[in-house]
């Protein structure tokens, strides 16, 4: 490998670094005289020029000099997000600069104030990111501190919060501001995800559902190829976005949910094995179908679903051994960028229209003249869970009213009271969906016309954090539809006792 007089320039800033900070945060001092408030914190500014030659550093070595005025441009967003003028950038990088002057050789440092220039001259640049990065953070941020909750605040801070996130984490990791180029609006939409997650874990001091969305996000992120710091990196850097954004009492649940998470992600790689197994219970079928639905053959799909009814498996079997695992199957590949969106859409209609195709099995129980109401939350548009917690009710002789996905919560308390049902069985997918789950349970105990009807939760989040059905006010969960009727069935023997 070749050394080149800009690799020994960048070394050279590493070895001065402190040195250099000192130097830079003493000559803004003195400016500040004159100029009080500009910016107090010194601590903090002398830490901010050490980034800026660390990237300064990497620019010479790797990048080249318009690359560190993309790391200025993100720098000066993530400045003026909270509150700090653009022009204080440039200060710090002119102080920087006469430094470099003093302490480095003229030739070297001719190569680093090339740089410096082109920073210089991407500040002076409008906008300095995308516009809609820009536009996320408001002129006048509400104020998080009135708010009665640290989730609370944190929903309401999320607008400033996900692109300050942002802005600091390439900042602090300029390899990816540069790296993602026009992905760069797609990690501000991650930002949000992971801030509304947060808030959903946060509100039912839940730290698990926070961890166990990060640790879905890291398969996710590095089965496309990304580096796992990456996520660590931006996790810390949301961690002290909320530092600077809320006060610290509010602060500090938050904060403590995303140490949690980022301790599970540091102590190791995740496995996500496969829930299609041969040796499982109607595991050779499963394997078929699930083949069958990869290589978009429905007629297949079907005719193996139609074979193992004609030889007498009882649909519920199907349903558990088959269904359930393949589309969780499905899922895993579709994290693991092992298949597209648009195959696992394929997959999922096809299993619907066998599952339809089974109905005159599903529904010929004796009656048991007891009403289900089933439906998915305000959001979730996850329909299947919900549909085979009605389809077990149903093979149980129950009558069955399935509302599918995302349906409001007043309509479904209506659909409750005009059934006359004696259970309503309620289905979140994501941690987002839990607000929905406790407007509904709270729009049920409000309702005189539901007070005896029994309220059930299930999905994802609750097979996550087991006692989170009682924390939200339900009745009972299960992971499982058949486990759903068994509960309902006892629940309702007790009340009868
Ligand atoms: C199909 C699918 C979709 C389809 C749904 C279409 C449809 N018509 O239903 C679409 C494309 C809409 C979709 C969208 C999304 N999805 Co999706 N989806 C899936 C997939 C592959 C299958 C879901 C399914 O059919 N499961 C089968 C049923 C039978 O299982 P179940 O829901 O768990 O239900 C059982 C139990 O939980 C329980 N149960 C369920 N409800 C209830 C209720 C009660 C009362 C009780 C007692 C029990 C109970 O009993 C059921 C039967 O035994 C899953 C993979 C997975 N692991 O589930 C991902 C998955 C759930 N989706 C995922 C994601 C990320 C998303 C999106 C955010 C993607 C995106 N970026 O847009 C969106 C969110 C949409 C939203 N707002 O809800 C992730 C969630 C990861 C996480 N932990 O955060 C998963 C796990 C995929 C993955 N492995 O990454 N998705």
């Amino acid at each position: 490998m070749v050394i080149t007089e800009r690799d020994r320039t960048a070394d050279e800033l590493l070895d001065l670094r402190e040195s250099l900070m000192d130097a830079a945060t003493g000559r803004l001092a003195a400016a500040a005289r004159g100029a009080p408030g500009e910016r107090g914190d010194l601590a903090r500014c002398r830490e901010d020029i050490g980034a800026h030659i660390d990237a300064l550093s990497a620019a010479l070595r790797a990048w080249g000099a318009e690359q560190f005025g993309e790391y200025c441009a993100f720098t000066a967003v993530f400045l003026e997000g909270i509150g700090v003028p653009r022009s204080a950038l440039g200060a710090a990088l002119d102080a920087l600069s006469e430094a470099i002057g003093e302490q480095l050789a003229s030739a070297r440092s001719a190569l680093a104030q090339e740089a410096l220039a082109a920073g210089r001259r991407r500040l002076d640049a409008s906008p300095l990111v995308t516009p809609a990065a820009l536009a996320a953070i408001p002129a006048e941020p509400g104020a998080p501190g009135d708010a009665g909750s640290a989730a609370e605040a944190l929903a309401r801070s999320a607008p400033r919060v996900a692109p300050l996130s942002v802005a600091l984490g390439y900042m602090r990791r300029p390899e990816d501001a540069l790296a993602h180029g026009w992905r760069r609006s797609r990690c501000l939409e991650d930002a949000r995800r992971h801030v509304t997650q947060l808030a959903a874990a946060v509100e039912l001091e839940a730290p698990a559902l926070f961890s166990d969305y990060a640790e879905w996000a890291q398969t996710l992120l590095t089965s496309f190829g990304l580096d796992p710091a990456e996520l660590v990196g931006h996790l810390g850097a949301l961690g002290d976005a909320i530092a600077i954004a809320l006060p610290e009492h509010l602060a500090e649940a938050p904060r403590r949910h995303l140490a949690a998470a980022l301790e599970r992600l540091t102590s190791g790689h995740v496995e996500l094995p496969s829930f299609v197994q041969l040796e499982a219970p109607l595991g050779p079928l499963a394997c078929d179908y699930l083949d069958a639905l990869l290589q978009g053959n429905r007629g297949r799909a079907l005719r193996l679903i139609r074979e193992a009814v004609e030889a007498g498996t009882p649909v519920k079997d199907i349903y558990a051994h088959v269904f359930q695992p393949v589309q969780y199957e499905i899922g895993r590949l579709w994290q693991l960028h092992q298949i597209s969106i648009a195959e696992e859409h394929y997959c999922t209609a096809v299993t619907q229209t066998i599952l339809s195709q089974l109905y005159p099995l599903v529904f010929n129980a004796q009656r048991a003249e007891r009403r289900l109401v089933a439906t998915s939350v305000d959001g979730n548009l996850h329909e299947i869970g919900a549909r085979f917690v009605a389809d077990f009710f149903e093979m149980a002789g129950w009558d069955t009213f399935y509302l599918g996905a995302s349906t409001p919560a007043q309509d479904v308390i209506d659909e409750v009271a005009r059934r006359q049902a004696d259970v309503l069985a309620v289905s979140a997918t994501l941690g987002e969906h839990l607000h929905s789950v406790n407007e509904v349970i709270a729009a049920a105990r409000d309702d005189g016309r539901c007070r005896n009807v029994l309220v059930l939760v299930g999905g994802q989040p609750f097979r996550v954090v087991h006692d989170l059905w009682r924390q939200l006010g339900a009745d009972g969960s299960a992971p499982t539809a058949e486990g759903a009727v068994h509960l309902a069935q006892e629940l309702l023997a007790v009340r009868s006792a």
